[in-house]
């Protein structure tokens, strides 16, 4: 049994910190153990239903467009550390249990992972049974009388958490909403420099005006209403470590452009996000079988969902209504 738990990071610097270390992480050839059996792959068969390739050639990733069991032999070759950044901040810490006992369940399964757990209320965070190799660290930061605070601070707390402490402890980093559960695999298929994830409520918008990227020019996070790929969700993003830090530095350093101008982009940091992913192209992006969420209906093309975000009311956890 291991719980794993360390609680650090209570000094609070401002700025932006030394960003002269380097993560070691260096991805390596795709080496395959010997003698693996697999289904042989068809170069003329594979899902037909759904489009697999983005128009800058990244992987588009689908059930189906994958064998888990080579792609695991691959990535366990390389054994990377893989660090899950959440934040439970009010009364969010009651999602918490649900994610992280899930998440032992289907999420990179046999990696090493460490769940880093930013919180206002460590006294919170429950004990959770946890397998070889895994651990979780809490991170205290401070409470928020805004929920919109809580998920743009997301992006100052990492960008600080990653120069202090997180760059030295891993490879790759997820950021995840801590609102949803794991529901079936989420493995090595969605490693990549720079992983995104599709928004499930707008992944078959046809006309790219339609997204809600913010569409004032006076926000850092403007995109122009005849430009645009595809609209992603802040809810589940990851990549290299240092691929990772600039983006949420980017984040960060745009909504305080933002906040000098007195403007806070239509979705926080997922504008932001937005905007960046724009002009610096995601290396895979995931299919919004990656996250899903509980009150949506399933369409066909989604095989399986491996993260549905947990219906909640809004009113009742967060810590102000708009
Ligand atoms: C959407 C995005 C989310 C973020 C937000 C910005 C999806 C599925 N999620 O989520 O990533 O871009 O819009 O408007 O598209 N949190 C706390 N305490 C709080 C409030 C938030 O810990 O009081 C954390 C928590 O980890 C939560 C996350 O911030 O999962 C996002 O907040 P949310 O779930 O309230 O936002 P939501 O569902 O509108």
């Amino acid at each position: 049994m291991q719980y794993g738990y360390e609680v650090r990071f209570s000094s609070k610097p401002e700025g932006d910190g030394d960003d002269t270390q380097t993560s070691s992480w260096k991805p390596n050839a795709l080496i395959m153990e010997k003698g693996l059996k697999y289904d042989k792959p068809s170069v003329m068969k594979g899902r037909t239903d759904v489009n697999s390739i983005t128009n800058w050639n990244a992987p588009l990733v689908w059930e189906g467009t994958f064998d888990p069991v080579v792609i695991d032999s691959i990535y366990k070759k390389m054994d990377p550390r893989i660090a899950v950044i959440v934040f439970a901040v009010g009364k969010y810490t009651r999602f918490l249990k649900a994610f992280i006992e899930t998440g032992e369940k289907y999420f990179m399964v046999d990696f090493r992972v460490t769940y880093y757990i930013f919180t206002d209320h460590e006294d919170e965070v429950p004990k959770v049974q946890l397998a070889a190799g895994r651990k979780i660290t809490i991170l205290t930061v401070p409470s928020a009388t805004r929920w919109q605070d809580v998920v743009l601070g997301r992006m100052k707390w990492a960008t600080i958490a990653i120069d202090q402490q997180i760059r030295s402890e891993a490879d790759y980093v997820f950021m995840m909403d801590i609102d949803s559960t794991f529901r079936y695999r989420f493995g090595a298929e969605s490693l990549s420099r720079l992983s995104a994830v599709l928004h499930r409520g707008y992944y078959k918008t046809p006309d790219r005006a339609n997204f809600p990227y913010e569409r004032r020019p006076q926000s850092q996070a403007y995109i122009p209403i005849d430009e645009g790929d595809y609209y992603y969700t802040a809810a589940v993003w990851g990549g290299y470590l240092e691929d990772m830090y600039t983006l949420v530095k980017y984040c960060y350093e745009q909504s305080k452009i933002d906040e000098k101008n007195n403007i806070e982009a239509a979705w926080q940091e997922e504008s932001h996000l937005n905007k960046y992913l724009l002009y610096n192209k995601p290396t895979k992006v995931l299919s919004a079988e990656y996250l899903w969420c509980d009150y949506d209906r399933i369409t066909e093309d989604v095989k399986v969902i491996r993260i549905s975000q947990i219906a909640k009311n809004y009113a009742e956890v967060r810590p102000n209504w708009n």
